[in-house]
């Protein structure tokens, strides 16, 4: 197998923000995107926005703003370890599970034994970024129809 039957795309950049109405001002008004989408995950712990310009083709990666919803949250020890900043790269796979187990057999450890829900019904696991060159790789597989 090669990476084009287990990617196929780069889904998003997720951004650890402080405050999210903070953090969308800035990326729509200084830099110029679009809100596409919001939403509240309380399993994951984030209140988050997906950011970009809503013309691109489909493909075309989007800016995800992570605000933590509480201090328990991934995102508010991220942001106490290293401040604001990059916190993941999120690829687009067809079958989650299934790019899970390749990876898992060629030594990647993923987080979860079972996929979660993300952005718009999506279903996510996530790759451990000691086994990845320091990066936390998210696996996006996107709901046959999101949820907005
Ligand atoms: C931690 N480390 C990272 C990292 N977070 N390295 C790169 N990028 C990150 N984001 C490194 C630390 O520097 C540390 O290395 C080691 O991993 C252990 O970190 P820790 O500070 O002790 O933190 P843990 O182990 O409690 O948690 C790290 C872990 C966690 C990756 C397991 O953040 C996690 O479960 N993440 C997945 C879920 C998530 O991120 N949810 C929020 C986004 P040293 O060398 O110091 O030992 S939700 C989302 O993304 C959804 C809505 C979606 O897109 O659909």
């Amino acid at each position: 197998m090669d990476n084009t039957d287990l990617f196929i795309c780069i889904d998003h950049v997720g951004l650890a923000v402080p405050d999210l109405d903070d953090a969308i001002k800035f990326h729509t008004e200084v830099m110029g995107w679009r809100v596409l989408h919001r939403e509240r995950n309380d399993e994951q712990g984030v209140e988050e926005a997906m950011i970009g310009t809503g013309t691109q083709g489909a493909e075309n990666a989007q800016i995800q703003l992570l605000a933590p919803l509480n201090e328990n949250s991934t995102i508010a020890k991220f942001l106490v370890k290293n401040g604001p900043g990059m916190q993941q790269l999120a690829y687009r796979v067809h079958d989650v599970e299934k790019v899970a187990e390749a990876l898992n057999a060629r030594g990647v450890r993923t987080l979860y034994p079972a996929p979660k829900i993300g952005t718009g019904g999506s279903r996510i696991n996530f790759c451990h970024p000691k086994d990845t060159g320091g990066v936390l790789l998210e696996l996006v597989e996107p709901a046959a129809h999101p949820a907005h």
